[in-house]
This record gives structure tokens, sequence and C-alpha cells, in this order.
């Protein structure tokens, strides 16, 4: 088959494409290498230097693709929050155009990059489940709200088959090593590495949901061709395992510094059924062993 991967020199994208690629397909990436790096490609996937944000600059990648992945992104919470407009603009607009670009071109599927961040706080509940209703609490979970709304009006009107994703947090080797796309796992990997303490926000009570990368491509790959889905379906893709950042921390094992909470969700764990019955997908690396793959 072959596939058009957006972001596929990205973190997540780039394990994503590797995997395609060792299933024997061709893969084309797109990708603006804002957040990616050249570094991650996978030699075996043809790639263009291409922004989501402009349509006709994109479009003619998308011929005879039999499907689409839409990875590429601005991914931060707090980056969105200083910059609205960009974030409106890769993660709201850079949707459309991608489903736009595939529908053209008469793709049969795309499978969309989502985040738990739709869910907010959801009244104080731990668990997440796909029915509860969506309260972004930031542009970044709006955009991404957005975007999942899209995929499934393109599947209403048009016929294009869409999968919503729902990542929890995602780990692994590429993640980024520091900046705002840096996720909390490899800061304090770093900061062990040199002899620091864990800087731990708020009371560090809060708890999140870490999911290993190679687990999430996997997924990706199965939303792609699995028959139960392809209308727009929201699947949350987790562990489904609790940490809260000080059982990280300890997990991890160092000393602690306790520093200034984040405008934040409180707690996301995921709830996995959906992706097992529509999927038949269940992670496979824990948290203790995905740490020593990092
Ligand atoms: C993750 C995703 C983000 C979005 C969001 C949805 C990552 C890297 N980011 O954001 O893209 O999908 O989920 O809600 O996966 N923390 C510390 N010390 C630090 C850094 C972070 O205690 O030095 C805390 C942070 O306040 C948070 C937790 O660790 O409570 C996880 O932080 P993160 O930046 O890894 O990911 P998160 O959940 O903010």
């Amino acid at each position: 088959m072959k596939y058009l991967v957006t972001g596929g020199a990205g973190f997540i994208g780039s394990h994503l494409v590797d995997a395609l690629i060792v299933k024997g397909h061709q893969v084309i990436v797109i990708d603006n290498l804002s957040t990616g790096k050249k570094s991650n490609l996978n030699p075996r996937a043809k790639f263009y230097k291409k922004d989501i944000h402009n349509y006709k600059s994109i479009k003619p990648f998308f011929a005879g693709m039999d499907g689409v992945f839409h990875l590429a992104a601005m991914p931060s919470v707090q980056l969105s929050i200083v910059h609205p407009l960009e974030s409106h603009d890769i993660n709201a607009n850079g949707v459309l155009n991608v489903l736009m670009a595939a529908k053209e071109a008469g793709a049969r599927r795309l499978v969309f990059s989502s985040s738990c961040a739709v869910y907010g706080d959801s009244d104080g509940k731990i668990l997440k489940k796909e029915n509860m209703k969506a309260a972004p609490k930031s542009p970044y979970a709006l955009h991404k709200y957005i975007g999942e709304e899209y995929a499934k009006l393109f599947s209403d009107l048009y016929g294009v088959e869409t999968v919503n994703l729902r990542y929890f947090n995602v780990y692994g080797p590429r993640m980024a090593e520091s900046g705002p796309y840096s996720g909390v796992i490899k800061i304090f990997l770093k900061q062990k590495a040199d002899g620091k303490p864990f800087t731990i926000t708020g009371d560090g009570k809060q708890i999140r949901d870490y999911v290993f990368v190679e687990d999430v491509a996997r997924a990706n790959i199965l939303a792609m061709r699995s028959k139960k889905a392809g209308k727009g379906e929201i699947i949350n893709i987790g562990s489904g395992k609790n940490y809260s950042v000080n059982q990280l921390a300890d997990l991890i094992g160092g000393p602690k510094k306790y520093i200034a909470p984040r405008a934040e969700m409180r707690h996301a764990l995921a709830d996995i059924s959906k992706a097992k019955s529509l999927l038949g997908w269940q992670p496979m690396i824990s948290l203790e062993k995905g740490l020593k793959l990092i």
C-alpha cells in the first residue's frame, strides 16, 4: 500500500514510518521540520519539506495514496496558550487542508492524531472515556477537538473514512531533549544523568497515563485497516495505567524539587476498552520496560 504520513520526521511520526516500511508499504513523508528532524527519517521513505498550512503546496503529494496518517502539529499545550494564532493555523486549519487534500485525491482513509487534552477536567473524573463531553482548556485542546469534528464531518459528508486517535502521554526514543515539546520523562531522565533533582510541578499528585511510542505506531496501523472503524470514531490510546508525577519520579529514582504548578489538566487516565474492541489493540510495553528503551 501507499501511505502519506504528515509529520513523519517527528517523534511519533517517524516511528510510524519505520513500522510501515517494515511491513513493506511505500511511504511519503511531508514535514516542515519545525519540530521534526531529518535524522529521524527512515531513508526508505520519500521526504518532502512542506507545510500543512499551505494547501496548494501539499495537495500534489496525496495523489495515488491509499491512506493518510495525519500527525503534523504544533504539539504543545503551553505553547498554544502563548501563541493561539499559530496553533490554530497548524492544529486546526492544517487538519482541514490535509482532509481536503485526502478527499480530492480519493484516499480511502485518514487516521488523525488527536490528544487526551480534548477531555479537559471532565468534572474531576480521572478515567477518560470517549463518550465524555469534550471540555478543552487550551487552544491546543480546542484545535485538536476541531480536527476530530472535521474528520467526522468528512466521513459523513464526503465518505472519506476517518479515525481519531486520542493519545495520552506518549514517550520513547527520539523524544525532544528540551524545550516546549519535551515531555516529563525525557526531562527527568536528563536531570538524573546531570545529577540534578527532578523538577516537579505543583504537588506532583497529578496523574498521567504514559504510553510507549511503538505501541502508538501500531495503533495507527490497526486504525488504518480496522473494519470496525472509519466513521470518525474517537479512540483513546493510552496504557490504561496511572502514575502520579511523584510516582514517576520515584520509579526513575532521585531527589525531587517542587516548582510552580502549570495551567494544565489535573488527571488523565485512559479507558482503553474501545481501542481493544474496535482496533484489537492493547499496549505491549510497560512503563518500567519502556523507560529502559529510551
Ligand atoms: C501531554 C502532551 C501534550 C498534550 C497533553 C494533553 C507530552 C510531552 N505532551 O502534555 O502534547 O497532548 O498531554 O493533555 O506528552 N512536569 C513536571 N516537571 C517537569 C515537566 C513536567 O512535573 O519538569 C509535569 C507536568 O506539569 C505534567 C506532567 O509532568 O503534570 C506531564 O507533563 P508533560 O509535559 O510530559 O505532558 P503533558 O501531560 O503536560
